[in-house]
């Protein structure tokens, strides 16, 4: 009994937290996991994949690989002779998933910021090719506009730290103004205190910091990172849960949840 599991780059802390949790849950079920790293959002190494599994005789598999609505489409149209389940598209794409609300965190986020009295807030969202980026982004442009404020500036990161670090000292060499930044994730975030305490601006009292995620070491930044937490473990339980249950012709229903907000000390 195996299932596959076609990931993103499993240096990036949530993918590699996913890939842990979809591993353990399906051996709980007696499954073992066969794991195909893929590059890139490449259609070809997607569809791949998929066919080595067949191959195998591999009939569910979980895809965490961010994927733009026409292309989940396809691909799950191209494939009906195995139950795809995916974990990074979009709440409306009509594809089986067991995905995160990407708009209750982040208007928390902002509305904490927003409620501190900050008013010019700076936005480090992860990679433009990624759906979840995109979501994130998209929905803190709409809650700064509910509060009357746009943001300072947007400089896309690509979920590492480094990205961050790079993103907060480009601000600094920009004179751009900024009480607030909003990080992708934590591991940009954890790049953003690093460039921000090199440059001797201290968190929070100069600029509040919030990431996304809530991985293992959040809480363990200093200062202790404010972020919305995925359950990953949740989601990788549910998604072998459904994928299990899916039987020819029917699917179980989709799952979508809570991303929700947490409060350390990175903010003030
Ligand atoms: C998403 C993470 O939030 C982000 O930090 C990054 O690791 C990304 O994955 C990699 O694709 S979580 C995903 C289930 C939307």
């Amino acid at each position: 009994l195996t299932l596959g599991l076609i990931t993103t780059s499993l240096a990036l802390h949530a993918p590699s937290q996913i890939a842990a949790s979809v591993k353990m849950h399906a051996r709980e079920a007696g499954y073992q996991v066969l794991i195909s790293m893929i590059d890139e959002n490449d259609e070809t190494a997607i569809q791949q994949s998929i066919n080595d599994f067949k191959s195998q005789f591999v009939e569910k598999i979980v895809i965490n690989v961010p994927l733009e609505t026409p292309l989940a489409r396809a691909i799950a149209q191209q494939n009906k002779d195995v139950t795809c389940l995916f974990l990074d598209v979009a709440p409306d794409s009509g594809v089986f998933h067991v995905i995160f609300d990407p708009a209750n965190g982040t208007q928390e986020s902002v509305k904490r910021l927003s409620e501190l009295g900050h008013k010019s807030i700076a936005l480090l969202p992860g990679p433009q090719y990624s759906i979840s980026a995109q979501l994130r982004l998209a929905s803190w442009l709409k809650s700064l506009e509910a509060f009357g404020l746009t943001p300072s500036a947007i400089i896309f990161g690509t979920w590492d730290a480094q990205s961050g670090y790079d993103g907060a000292q480009q601000l600094i060499n920009d004179k751009v103004e900024f009480s607030a930044l909003l990080a992708g994730n934590d591991q940009m975030a954890l790049g953003v205190l690093s460039a921000l305490h090199q440059a001797q601006i201290a968190v929070p009292q100069q600029v509040s910091v919030i990431g996304y995620d809530d991985s293992y070491e959040s809480a363990f930044f200093t200062p202790s990172l404010t972020t919305v937490r995925l359950d990953l473990d949740t989601q990788g339980k549910e998604a072998v849960a459904r994928v299990l249950a899916a039987t020819q012709g029917k699917t179980p229903d989709n799952c979508i949840l809570p991303a929700e907000f947490v409060l350390r000390d990175s903010i003030t």
